[in-house]
């Protein structure tokens, strides 16, 4: 590919760098002809596809992974009243076989309850078969009406990861939706991506739950984006798909469901949260390429510098990372543009002068520099990736502490959300969030705030002076 200048600056336009990020680090091409639909570069697969491994690692501890089908009876989609609502107008429907008109018009699942629950209701017989927790890693497709966004916002939704389980009792559901919320909260601690989840409001929440809590992050511009949701079903689902079990003292009794869901946008989140001006920056545990070898080329000692780098390259790919050794016949600034903008934790520079030092030259990608030892070079590499870690998380933290603010009106409220997170107080009428929402040009993301960051309290609501809680308002996307 050809090497040019640098991308444009994250800070002056957010939106305008992450879709130069996502070709110029080969994440997602854009062009293909269906809006809302985009194709992964090999790049941004590797990058998925091992986000995606810490997520199954953490599903498959106690969750089993299954597969249902795309296409959904509309006879089994329309049964669940909330749930259409919610639904029926992103709803893609396939109604021929070739030319015959089908007589059951199929929906591409937007979601997989209405697939997998009356599959479900044949499953359950007893309490013993209880609970059940399965999940499945799908494509989804949602006719989406506001601005579609590579990663965000898609038609076709290539990587939704899908939990569905069921309890024999409320308790036990209310329980997995604390258990899936630590779930979350540890995937993307791996991802070094800081979240701060609340309970969305009754008219946001998933159409057929009791409710939902969300977890979200704060997009370099100031805006939210939603990064997971977990949803209390309750027996809406159990009485529509008759999912009913025999309790132990043989009565029969209807299970009570949750389900809750990741997508790609876990991907824009890592993208967005940890990149700079000089493209991706990834954490090790989801780059392709962890260690990149640069050799210093110059002149008589060409190979004596080629044979070290390759001998380090085989020191460090033995002790398990992904290294790449670059012997591209290009300038060793080109080299450092090329890895630095597809996000790769580190670099190591090695010369005739490093030859003589016994030593070689890490720098993180967030400009660290170190002189390692070249005995001990892999314990140096470990210790370095160690601290690249902790740093992109700190810095992630400290950005996202900084885009939190309290505001006591509205006239602060609506300043402040320009940048930002807002923590108010709201009395929890919909007449107050209504004002709320016009007044500030935001929305009311949540209350029951679950953040290290934030501390929670009551007070006076912002509309009316009533008794408010604290409550999350923000710009979304
Ligand atoms: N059945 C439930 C739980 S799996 C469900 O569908 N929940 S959801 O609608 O909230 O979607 C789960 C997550 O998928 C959301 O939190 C959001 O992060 C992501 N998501 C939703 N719609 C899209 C979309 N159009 N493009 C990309 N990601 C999406
Ligand atoms: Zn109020």
């Amino acid at each position: 590919m050809e090497e040019d200048t640098g991308a444009f600056p994250r800070k002056e336009d957010f939106s305008r760098w992450y879709n130069e990020i996502l070709w110029r680090a080969e994440i997602m091409d854009t062009r293909y002809p269906v809006k809302g639909l985009y194709v992964w570069y090999p790049h941004g697969f590797a990058v998925r596809k091992r986000t995606y491994r810490i997520l199954q690692s953490l599903m498959d501890r106690d969750h089993a992974e299954t597969m249902f089908p795309l296409l959904i009876p509309k006879t089994e989609f329309m049964k669940e009243a909330t749930h259409i609502k919610g639904f029926e107008d992103e709803v893609y429907w396939v109604t021929h076989g070739g030319r015959n008109e089908l007589d059951v018009p199929l929906a591409l699942r937007p979601t997989s309850e209405t697939a997998i629950y009356p599959m479900y209701s044949l499953w359950i017989r007893s309490h013993a078969d209880l609970p059940l927790k399965l999940y499945q890693i799908v494509n989804t497709f949602r006719y989406e009406t506001k601005h579609t966004r590579p990663l965000i916002r898609l038609r076709e939704i290539t990587s939704f990861k899908e939990a569905h389980t069921v309890h024999a009792t409320r308790e036990e559901a209310e329980a997995q939706v604390e258990a899936a919320l630590a779930l979350y909260q540890e995937f993307y601690d791996n991802l070094r991506v800081p979240v701060i989840a609340s309970r969305r409001p009754d008219w946001d929440k998933f159409p057929g739950a009791d409710y939902t809590i969300a977890v979200d992050t704060i997009m370099p511009d100031g805006k939210t984006l939603q990064i997971g949701t977990v949803h209390m079903l309750g027996d809406h689902f159990s009485r529509t798909y008759d999912i009913t079990y025999e309790d132990a003292v043989g009565e029969q009794q209807y299970a009570c469901q949750t389900c809750y869901g990741i997508s790609e946008r876990s991907i824009a989140a890592i993208i967005s949260v940890h990149g700079d001006d000089a493209g991706l920056v990834l954490p090790p545990e989801v780059a392709p390429i962890q260690v990149v070898i640069v050799p210093i080329i110059v002149g008589k000692r060409r190979d004596e510098v080629l044979s070290t780098a390759t001998a380090l390259e085989g020191e460090l790919r033995d002790a398990g990372f992904a290294v790449l050794l670059d012997v591209r016949d290009m300038r060793p600034g080109a080299k450092y543009y090329h890895w630095e903008m597809r996000g790769v934790p580190l670099r190591i520079e090695i010369g005739p002068r490093d030859i003589d030092a016994n030593t070689v030259i890490a720098v993180t990608r967030d400009g660290q520099k170190t002189t390692l030892d070249r005995r001990g070079v892999v314990e140096g590499v470990f210790s370095v990736l160690a601290g690249f870690r902790t740093a992109i998380w700190k810095k992630a933290r400290q950005v996202m502490a900084n885009r939190i603010t309290t505001a006591a009106t509205l006239e602060e409220t609506a300043l402040a959300v320009k940048s930002g997170v807002v923590v108010i107080h709201w009395c929890g009428s919909q007449e107050c969030a209504e004002k709320i929402e016009t007044e500030v040009d935001a929305s009311i993301l949540g209350t029951d705030i679950r953040s290290d960051l934030i501390t929670v309290s009551d007070g006076p609501c912002v509309a009316c002076g009533g008794k408010g809680t604290s409550t999350l308002v923000a710009r979304t996307y």
